[in-house]
């Protein structure tokens, strides 16, 4: 909770268990949801009810009763609560006023409940009709000089059937516009993927991790951000499957778990040991790491040992003896320095991954989120194809997705760099021409805020400006358009740093029933392994004046597009007829969507690879060198720590759930930095002082944040760690991987600057007003 005195003290527990079922029932009742929180839970991941919004993990294949977790109940919790922000709570408040209160106060005010417009003469937000808002949103669109003018954001819980409708409207108006969640996430599986193995997805499926024989999981905490995924590595683990857990910071699930959903366990007050190697790599030292790893196989196979799968090689794939040649050039002393590991450790892992038949490698935004994110997913590929890891069960990779419907939202349109033959297809199923040249991704939609190009924004979903880098200049950014459009469950910061004129709507949240003219609606979604199915919302909505994402949608377009080829009425009434689109417009995936999304479960998208199909333009996997060992930009400050920004174990991005972060120790406290003792000692420090820290960078821009606590904690040397979203804004806009476009958010160059009181920085961290 937020009161109280911060805490800090070692959590000896396995991850989840009783603390984990305890912290789910004390978030139900702080949001008075009890019974209907419960009710709901039962439907959560069920045939029939609504897929969960916390993560993007695929359901259990065999049925459970229960399938959720602690953080999706929480995420349920927080979404189905009883608290209503209504126009009362805007009279009381003005939006400066509302811009001193925290995150997290923001967050706990409730679900919205009407259109709102902001009002300059009072600095408030005050009730707008619905039709007034589709108005005013389609006034400003026809009046910019150019569509590329506008940018059209989207953010990962949106359904299927909204994004597809949502890129099909924006690309009717003209532009391709579509910075997206995935730009700061796992666009470099979206893009590095591709030239590697033909496709931007992951190849497992669930079915996999249970006849793997190696599992390694790199750079994902998935005890915290994917928990449905632990009842997976439980099971590995008792089979004896070996998992190997690369990561800076020994996070607590990785080495420890008790699977709440098991009885037995849990009445015995039991747990399963997770990692048999835990490889504490430092920030950004996961490429010496894999190279280490290729190095070893390829220093046996020199002294005869059988461990390249050479078939394989032969038949699939092009471009090994660059990766072999660059492979064996580096040194030991080298590889250790550059991964902070010892050798007899990455040749324990070598051993490991030469002894599988079948190895899964899972991974997250501690490879996505590097200068080199988009090379570095290529790297694991590079092992993976060593040992003909691909077509075979049990073994692949493994991306771990975050927004729930973050691919499904890609695989139906959202896509600034969309392909021709895509853009064919929509100008022959919808018959007007779309716009050929490329848009914006996040990080471009920010710089045309600053350079005043943008003029218009409209977020379908998310927490924009809390999300990207460089806090200070986005807000400022944001400040300069004509128009920002927030569509929106709950008040967040986004909606208070907004445009000349803004607007708030808000919509009929995953949980709740979406009831049309044409009877009650469901919604689909894609999880991280391509698994598609259907959501039902199970409660009532939240208010009476909410809409649903696909009507929105469509009235922002027939407010904008008086003579639209688009029959956008038909489609906010009857969602079959907007999956029959899709379904033309994606023949190869989504042929017969309406019939085969009335299996229970579902069903599968085509994944080539895993047929061992590649198509990529030479038909082959492509083992892809990225020479060096370095992912970032090298600094030569010799007081430079590398800083990664996390999640806590009690946040959903830009949403706080609470000050505490249960695994690590923390309580009543986001402002710490978790540093190595004598990284704290070498600067003078003690546990627990005060520090501000600095981005070390050479545009000339000062980025400092405050009010920060040094906390002693088992990170490798020249590490540190901190909460996103609170430390943004020492992250420079132009601090991305260019292939992808992805903020390199775990590995920012900072240095300490300053000692000062743990509470001597912002009253509401990282405001900045
Ligand atoms: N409960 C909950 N669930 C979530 C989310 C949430 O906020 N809360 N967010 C969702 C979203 S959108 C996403 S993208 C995912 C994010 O899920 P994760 O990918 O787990 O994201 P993070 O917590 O940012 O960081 C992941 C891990 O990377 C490690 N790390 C940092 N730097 C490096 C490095 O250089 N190398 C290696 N090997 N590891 C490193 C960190 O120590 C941390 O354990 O989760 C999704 N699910
Ligand atoms: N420094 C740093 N920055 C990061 C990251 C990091 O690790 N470090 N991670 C990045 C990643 S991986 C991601 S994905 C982004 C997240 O960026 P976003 O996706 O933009 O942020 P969220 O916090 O997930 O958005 C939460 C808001 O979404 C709205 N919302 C919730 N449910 C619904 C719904 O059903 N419909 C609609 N329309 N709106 C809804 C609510 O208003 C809520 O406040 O942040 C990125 N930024
Ligand atoms: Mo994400």
């Amino acid at each position: 909770m937020l009161d109280g005195k911060p805490r800090f003290k070692t959590y000896h527990h396995p991850a989840g268990g009783w603390g984990a079922a305890a912290a789910t029932a004390k978030i139900l009742l702080e949001q008075s949801v009890v019974t209907k929180g419960s009710r709901a839970l039962l439907s959560m991941n069920q045939p029939g009810g609504f897929k969960c919004s916390s993560c993007a993990f695929p359901d259990a294949e065999c049925k459970k009763t229960l399938d959720f977790c602690e953080n999706g109940a929480k995420a349920l919790a927080f979404e189905a609560t009883k608290f209503r922000v209504t126009r009362e709570f805007f009279e009381r408040h003005t939006v400066s006023e509302l811009m001193e209160r925290p995150d997290y106060w923001l967050e706990m005010q409730g679900r919205l409940t009407e259109p709102m417009r902001y009002d300059s003469s009072s600095d408030r937000y005050v009730p707008c009709s619905w039709d007034d808002a589709f108005a005013l949103i389609g006034k400003h669109l026809r009046a910019l000089e150019s569509p590329h003018q506008a940018e059209f954001y989207t953010s990962g819980r949106t359904p299927n059937e909204a994004a597809f409708l949502y890129s099909i409207f924006v690309r009717e108006f003209g532009t391709n516009n579509f910075p997206d969640c995935s730009n700061m996430c796992h666009e470099p599986t979206s893009r590095g993927l591709p030239p590697s193995i033909g496709v931007g997805k992951g190849t497992v499926i669930l079915d996999d991790f249970e006849h793997a024989e190696a599992i390694f999981v790199i750079g994902q905490n998935t005890g915290t951000n994917s928990p449905r995924m632990m009842s997976n590595l439980v099971e590995a683990s008792k089979r004896g499957v070996p998992i190997v857990a690369v990561n800076p910071m020994p996070e607590r699930a990785l080495v420890r778990f008790a699977d709440p959903q098991d009885v037995i366990q849990m009445a015995t007050f039991g747990s399963t040991k997770i990692a048999s190697e835990f490889v504490h790599v430092r920030i950004g030292g996961d490429l010496a790491f894999l190279k280490g790893v290729m190095k070893v196989i390829f220093e046996r196979e020199e002294s005869g040992e059988k461990i390249v799968d050479w078939k394989f090689i032969r038949e699939h794939t092009v471009g090994l003896d660059a990766v072999r040649d660059d492979a064996m050039a580096e040194t030991w002393p080298e590889l250790e320095r550059a991964s902070g590991l010892e050798e007899s450790q990455i040749r324990r892992c070598a051993e490991i991954y030469i002894r599988s038949r079948a190895t899964i490698i899972c991974y997250g935004m501690g490879i996505t989120q590097h200068q080199e994110g988009s090379r570095l997913v290529q790297q694991l590929v590079n092992l993976l194809l060593l040992k003909g890891n691909f077509g075979k069960p049990g073994a692949g990779i493994s991306p771990i997705r975050g927004h729930s419907n973050v691919q499904g939202d890609r695989t139906v349109g959202i896509d600034e760099q969309p392909s021709q033959d895509y853009l064919d297809r929509v100008r022959d199923v919808f018959g007007f021409e779309p716009p050929r040249e490329h848009g914006h991704h996040t990080i471009e939609s920010v710089a045309a805020m600053q350079a005043g190009t943008a003029k218009v924004f409209i977020g379908l979903g998310g927490n924009f400006v809390r999300a990207v880098p460089d806090t200070e200049r986005s807000y400022a950014a944001m400040r300069k358009l004509a128009l920002t459009v927030a569509i929106t469950t709950k008040l967040n910061r986004g909606h208070l740093v907004h445009g000349r004129d803004a607007l708030m709507l808000p919509v009929i949240a995953r949980s709740e029933i979406i009831r049309t003219a044409a009877g009650e609606q469901f919604v689909t979604i894609e999880d991280s392994m391509s698994n598609v199915t259907a959501s039902r919302g199970v409660l009532q909505p939240a208010s009476p004046h909410l809409l649903p994402e696909v009507e929105i949608v469509c009235r922002i377009a027939q407010a904008t597009l008086p003579n639209s080829k688009v029959d956008w009425r038909s489609y906010s009434e009857d969602y079959c007829l907007i999956r029959d689109k899709i379904a033309e417009v994606y023949p190869a995936i989504y042929s017969d969507f309406s019939e085969r999304i009335e299996s229970p479960r579902g069903f599968h998208l085509d994944v080539p690879p895993r047929e061992l199909v590649w198509p990529t333009p030479n038909g082959k996997a492509n083992f892809l060198l990225l020479p060096g060992l370095e992912v970032n930009a090298s600094v030569s400050d010799p007081d430079m720590l590398r800083l990664a920004t996390i999640r806590s174990h009690d946040q959903f991005n830009t949403t706080i759930y609470s000050n505490n972060d249960r695994y690590r120790g923390v309580y009543n406290d986001r402002m710490v930095l978790f540093m190595n003792a004598e990284d704290r000692a070498a600067r003078g420090l003690e546990d627990g002082s005060g520090i501000a820290l600095e981005t070390i960078s050479d545009d000339g821009i000062q980025r400092r944040v405050s009010g920060l606590r040094v906390l002693d904690y088992p990170m490798p040397r020249g590490s540190v760690a901190g909460y996103y979203p609170e430390l943004n804004p020492l992250l420079p806009l132009d601090y991305y991987d260019k292939i992808s476009g992805t903020p390199a958010a775990k590995s920012i160059p900072v240095r300490v600057v300053a000692a000062c009181r743990p509470d001597a920085g912002d009253e509401v961290p990282g405001r900045i007003s």
